[in-house]
């Protein structure tokens, strides 16, 4: 029996990606590497150090920065995020998220986000989502972020809710790895061919068959 869903954030409740490709764009050309749309597809659902690393790595200069100078082309990456979705309001929500938010509460199904951002409670409050969240995972409050399955497993720990008793739904390929290693069932948002390790897949949260969660 179903008693929790762990949604993430990015890419599954709003579309943030263009603003993390952007900023992250403006931080990578501050340094001379220059990043495309196929190097952001690997930086969704990984951590901002991780990122960083990543991005350093494409411009073959990963080591040239002390740990310092890192976390300072990190914060800069993250004050000009926070510009960006500054903006965000209730209208930024994909279609169908508060449809089946009311459903799940009608259910009695709790509801968490497992998210590697550390913005996604701001985001949450932006969109008004607020009253649907029963627990919003702290990232730094894990040991690992995804694929490993520690925010998973901290949502369903906080949620009183064993892990196979859990649903996550994910839009990238470390979170649905993510879901899995937390023996969990994975429903992914997007491309079937990208997101083959999850359970099921559909285009948008719109078109999630409810008859799996009930
Ligand atoms: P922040 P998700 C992830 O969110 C994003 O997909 C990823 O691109 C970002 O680097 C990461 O959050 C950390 O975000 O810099 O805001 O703490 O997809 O796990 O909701
Ligand atoms: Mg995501």
């Amino acid at each position: 029996m179903i008693k929790a869903v762990i949604f993430d954030l990015d890419g599954v409740i709003t579309e943030t990606s263009h603003q993390h490709f952007e900023a992250w764009k403006a931080i990578a050309h501050m340094i001379g590497v220059e990043i495309d749309s196929s190097v952001n597809e690997s930086l969704k659902g990984v951590s901002r150090e991780e990122s960083l690393k990543i991005i350093l790595a494409h411009g073959g200069i990963l080591g040239k920065y002390t740990e310092d100078e890192m976390e300072k082309l990190s914060f800069c990456k993250n004050e000009y995020y926070k510009q960006l979705i500054s903006q965000f309001t209730p209208e930024n929500v994909f279609e169908g998220v508060v449809e089946l938010f009311a459903f799940l509460r009608a259910k009695g199904i709790k509801i968490a986000i497992g998210s590697a951002s550390h913005n996604a409670p701001a985001l949450i409050k932006a969109m008004a989502l607020e009253e649907y969240i029963d627990y919003i995972v702290d990232p730094s409050e894990v040991k690992k972020g995804k694929p490993a399955p520690d925010i998973f497993l901290k949502a369903a720990e906080a949620l009183e809710v064993e892990p196979s008793e859990c649903i996550g739904v994910e839009d990238a390929i470390a979170g649905i790895k993510a879901i899995k290693a937390a023996g969990m069932y994975a429903i992914g948002i997007g491309d079937a061919e990208v997101l083959k390790e999850a359970d099921i897949v559909f285009n948008s949260i719109a078109e999630i068959d409810l008859s799996i969660i009930t």
